[in-house]
């Protein structure tokens, strides 16, 4: 049997046990792949904490931003070799079959398994992926930098996606953590206004860095909607929201021009009054958007290719995984951190 080293979540209220567990053998349309980075995503701590409704079951290792190499396959894997770059995602798996998959909406697939939750993840010297869903990563892209994008990548490009805005349109980034700070960037590849709220003078700051026009701090703001609506001629278009307070969600909403679309990407495990009034004689949408499909993370991962997106990442080490939760908890992390697994 040979071991590696991973960070196991033993229990909700424990630290992750960073410690030595066997290296998984894949099975039919599995790959094992020795991973290089693995991101640090906010639903990992969710993960670790035990913070939704439907649960992962202890002992398992979280992460879902892994980076690495193949370096063996199972019985029937057509889609990767030996030596091939992939990474891990949440939507791990999908049954294929269903009607969801069927009509593209594999990300709401009833049957699938999220990596790092129903299966271990990235946060370990080795994972297996399957086959048919895994992220593929061009050749030449650091994997450090890439890792980002394999769940704050896609999820924001496809949360964006469903603003349904245009170019040109206003678009309200609430939440800049590592999740928002790369939709600022998608938002401008795409042609967007970027307006961005946070609680924090730095998280601001990276906005602007990234191209943000406006920014509003909402912890010093009496009524950030109504300054975001003045700042923008009429409110945003589109708004995604990324934050993890239940206050940001009505902030979000309130900050929306007639006819605008808000998607709910962040998950406090909270719930937020809507007006019906305003939602109703404004014709306002407000929708969830839940990472994105194959299709959509080969699109954003053609972004990052293309040299549009530049995560802000700091490379810490696995047996730092306590400390980063505690920072992240604490809203103390610029961008993302990035695990290095060597
Ligand atoms: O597919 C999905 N829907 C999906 C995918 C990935 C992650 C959803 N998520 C969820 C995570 O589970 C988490 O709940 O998105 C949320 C954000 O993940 P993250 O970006 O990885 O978290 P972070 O780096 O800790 O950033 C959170 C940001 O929110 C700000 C913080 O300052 C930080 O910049 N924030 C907070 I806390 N309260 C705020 C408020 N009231 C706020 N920003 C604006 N207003
Ligand atoms: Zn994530």
């Amino acid at each position: 049997m040979s071991t590696m080293k991973a960070a196991v979540v033993r229990s909700f209220t424990d630290d992750l046990d960073v410690t030595e567990i066997e290296v998984p053998t894949p099975g039919p349309y599995e790959a094992l792949v020795r991973v290089e980075y693995s991101g640090v995503c906010h639903t990992d701590l969710h993960a670790a904490h035990g913070d939704w409704p439907v649960k992962p079951t202890p002992p398992f290792v979280p992460g879902h931003e892994g980076a690495g190499t193949v370096v063996a396959i199972g019985d029937r894997v057509t889609r990767v070799a030996e030596g091939d770059r992939v990474g891990n995602a949440w939507l791990w798996s999908a049954c294929g079959e269903c009607e969801y998959c069927e009509t593209g909406w594999e990300t709401l697939c009833p049957n699938q398994r999220n990596g790092g939750y129903a299966v271990d993840g990235s946060f370990g010297q080795y994972m297996l992926v399957d086959s048919r869903y895994c992220p593929i990563i061009p050749d030449g892209v650091s994997m450090a930098a890439v890792a980002p994008i394999l769940c704050a990548g896609v999820t924001v490009y496809k949360g964006l996606k469903r603003t349904d805005t245009k170019p040109g349109d206003w678009v309200l980034v609430s939440g800049v953590g590592g999740l928002g700070h790369i939709a600022v960037q998608y938002a401008i590849a795409m042609g967007r206004r970027v307006a961005a709220v946070d609680v924090d003078e730095s998280k601001l700051a990276l906005a602007r860095k990234h191209g943000a026009e406006v920014t509003v701090n909402a912890s010093m703001s009496d009524d950030p909607a109504a300054e975001l609506q003045g700042l923008t001629g009429g409110g945003v278009h589109g708004a995604l929201v990324t934050a993890v307070n239940g206050h940001a969600f009505p902030q979000a909403v309130g900050a929306l021009r007639r006819g605008g679309t808000v998607s709910l990407v962040g998950l406090p495990p909270e719930s937020f009054p809507l007006d019906i009034f305003t939602t109703v004689l404004f014709g306002l949408t407000v929708r969830g958007s839940i990472v994105g499909t194959r299709k959509d993370m080969a699109e954003a991962i053609d972004f990052f290719v293309r040299g549009k997106i530049d995560p802000t990442y700091t490379v810490r080490p696995l047996d730092d995984i306590n400390a980063i939760f505690a920072e992240m908890q604490a809203g103390r992390i610029d961008g993302r951190v990035v695990m290095d697994m060597s």
